[in-house]
C-alpha cells in the first residue's frame, strides 16, 4: 500500500486530494495545525469513518515553521509521496503578514526538502503547490511552463522561492520534486474570503435577506477559474510521471470578477445591470425569474430579500491590492500531452455548482 503525506489537509485542496488518494487505496497521513476551535470540517466526513481511521487515515499535529516536527514526521511515516499544500494562501493577506507568509510558503518548502535530504528518503516523491500568481504582471498570454515570472505580492514572491528551491533540489540532489503551477481552482469548499466563494455565498444570502449587499474590490481582474477536484487529480498525475517536472494546470479560459458576479446572480434567477465605473460601479437588480433554477424555485418562500431596482453590488477600495494581477490565462497543453490531464468543467458550470451549493447551505441554515 502506498503511503502519502499531505500538508494543508484541512484546506480546500487537501480535502479533495485525501478523498482521491483514499479511493486509490493509499494510506493517507495529514498534517493539521493546533487551533483553538475545530479546523477539520472539510475532512470530518472522512475522519469519522472508523474503517479508515483504524488502517488508512491518520492525522498528525505539525506546522511548516517547525523543522524538528517535519523531520520526525518523515522518519515516522516514511511516505512514498508528499503533497505540500500547506500555505498562507491569501494574496491580499500576504501584504499584511509578509514575513509569516515567507516563513511558511518559501522556507516551509525548503525545510521539507532538507528533511527529505537528511532522513535519506531517496525514493520519496514531492509535490509542490506552485501557482499562477508567479506570472503576476504577465509577460506572455497565455502563460505556459516557459513564461517568465513577475510576482506581484509577498505571497507570489514567497511561492517563487518555493518554485525555484524545488528545481534546485531536484538538480542538486536528484530528489524527485515537481511543481504543479496551478491556476485558480474553486469549489463549494473554497475558503469564504476568496472572491468566488464570497460571491456565491453573498448572492445566496442577499436572495434570502440575511445580507444587503456584496462589496468587492477590483471587478475587472481576470482569472482562469477551474474546478478544484479535477486539479487535485492532476496533482496525483504529476507525481505518477516517470520523471520529476513542472506542469501548468489551467482551463485556457479567462473571465472577469464582474462576469463571475453576473453569472452567479443569473444562475440564481436574478439579472443585474451595471452602472458607473471604478469605485463608483454598482450592480442593480434588473429582473427576477426564480423559476429558472429548480433549487431556488423549490425554496421560493424563503426568497424575500430582493426587489427590482435594488443595488446589490458595490465596490470598496478597501479590497484593492497594492499591486494587482490583472490577467491570468493558462495553457496546459504540456499536461495534456504528457499526463493526459485536461480541465473538464466549464466556467458557467463551475459557477452553477458553487451557486447551487451555497444557496442550499444558506437556505438550510438561514445565514
Ligand atoms: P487553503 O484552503 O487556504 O488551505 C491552506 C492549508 O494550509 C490549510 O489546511 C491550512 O491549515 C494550512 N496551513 C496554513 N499555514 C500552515 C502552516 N504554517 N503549517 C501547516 N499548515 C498550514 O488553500 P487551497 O486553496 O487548498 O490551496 C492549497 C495550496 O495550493 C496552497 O499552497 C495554495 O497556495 C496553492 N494554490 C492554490 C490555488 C487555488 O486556486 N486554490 C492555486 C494555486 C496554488 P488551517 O486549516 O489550519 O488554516
Ligand atoms: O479569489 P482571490 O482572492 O484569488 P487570487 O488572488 O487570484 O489567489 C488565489 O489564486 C491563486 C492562483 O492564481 C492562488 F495561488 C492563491 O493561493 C489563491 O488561491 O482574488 C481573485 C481576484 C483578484 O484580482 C482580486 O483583486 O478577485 C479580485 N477581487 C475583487 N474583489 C477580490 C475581491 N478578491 C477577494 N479575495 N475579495 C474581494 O472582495
Amino acid at each position: 500500500m502506498k503511503r502519502a503525506l499531505i500538508t494543508g489537509i484541512t484546506g480546500q485542496d487537501g480535502s479533495y486530494l485525501t478523498e482521491i488518494l483514499l479511493d486509490k487505496g493509499y494510506e493517507v497521513h495529514g498534517v493539521i495545525r493546533r487551533s483553538s476551535s475545530f479546523n477539520t470540517k472539510r475532512i470530518d466526513h472522512l475522519y469519522n469513518q472508523e474503517e479508515l481511521l483504524d488502517h488508512r487515515f491518520f492525522l498528525h499535529y505539525g506546522d511548516l515553521v517547525d523543522t524538528s516536527n517535519l523531520n520526525r514526521l518523515l522518519e515516522k511515516i516514511e511516505p512514498d509521496e508528499i503533497y505540500n499544500l500547506a500555505a498562507q494562501s491569501h494574496v491580499k493577506v500576504s501584504f499584511e503578514i509578509p514575513d509569516y507568509t515567507a516563513q511558511v510558503d518559501a522556507l516551509g518548502t525548503l525545510r521539507f526538502l532538507d528533511a527529505i535530504r537528511e532522513t535519506g528518503l531517496k525514493s520519496t516523491k514531492f509535490y509542490q503547490a506552485s501557482t499562477s500568481e508567479l506570472y503576476g504582471k504577465v509577460q506572455e498570454v497565455p502563460q505556459t511552463e516557459k513564461t517568465p515570472f513577475y510576482p506581484r505580492s509577498p505571497y507570489a514572491v514567497a511561492k517563487l522561492y518555493g518554485y525555484w528551491i524545488i528545481v534546485n533540489y531536484r538538480e542538486a540532489y536528484n530528489i524527485y520534486a515537481s511543481n504543479g503551477i496551478l491556476f485558480n481552482h474553486e469549489s463549494p469548499r473554497r475558503g469564504e474570503t476568496f472572491v468566488t466563494r464570497k460571491i456565491t455565498r453573498a448572492a445566496s444570502r442577499i436572495l434570502i435577506g440575511t445580507q444587503d449587499k456584496l462589496v468587492l474590490g477590483n471587478l475587472s481582474a481576470k482569472r482562469d477559474w477551474g474546478y478544484a477536484p479535477e486539479y487535485c487529480e492532476g496533482m496525483w498525475q504529476i507525481l505518477q510521471h516517470d520523471k520529476a517536472d513542472d506542469f501548468v494546470l489551467a482551463t485556457g479560459e479567462t473571465h472577469t470578477v464582474r462576469e463571475f458576479v453576473q453569472h452567479t446572480f443569473s444562475k440564481l434567477g436574478v439579472e443585474l445591470e451595471w452602472k458607473g465605473e471604478g469605485a463608483k460601479e454598482t450592480g442593480i437588480v434588473k429582473s427576477i425569474d426564480l423559476e429558472r433554477n429548480k433549487k431556488v424555485f423549490a425554496k421560493k418562500d424563503l426568497v424575500n430579500g430582493i426587489t427590482v431596482g435594488d443595488t446589490v453590488v458595490e465596490v470598496s477600495p478597501n479590497y484593492y491590492r497594492p499591486t494587482e494581477v490583472e490577467l491570468l490565462i493558462g495553457d496546459s497543453s504540456k499536461a495534456e500531452k504528457e499526463l493526459g490531464w485536461k480541465a473538464k468543467t466549464k466556467f458557467e458550470d463551475l459557477v452553477g455548482i458553487m451557486a447551487d451549493a451555497d444557496f442550499d447551505l444558506v437556505a438550510r441554515k438561514g445565514y
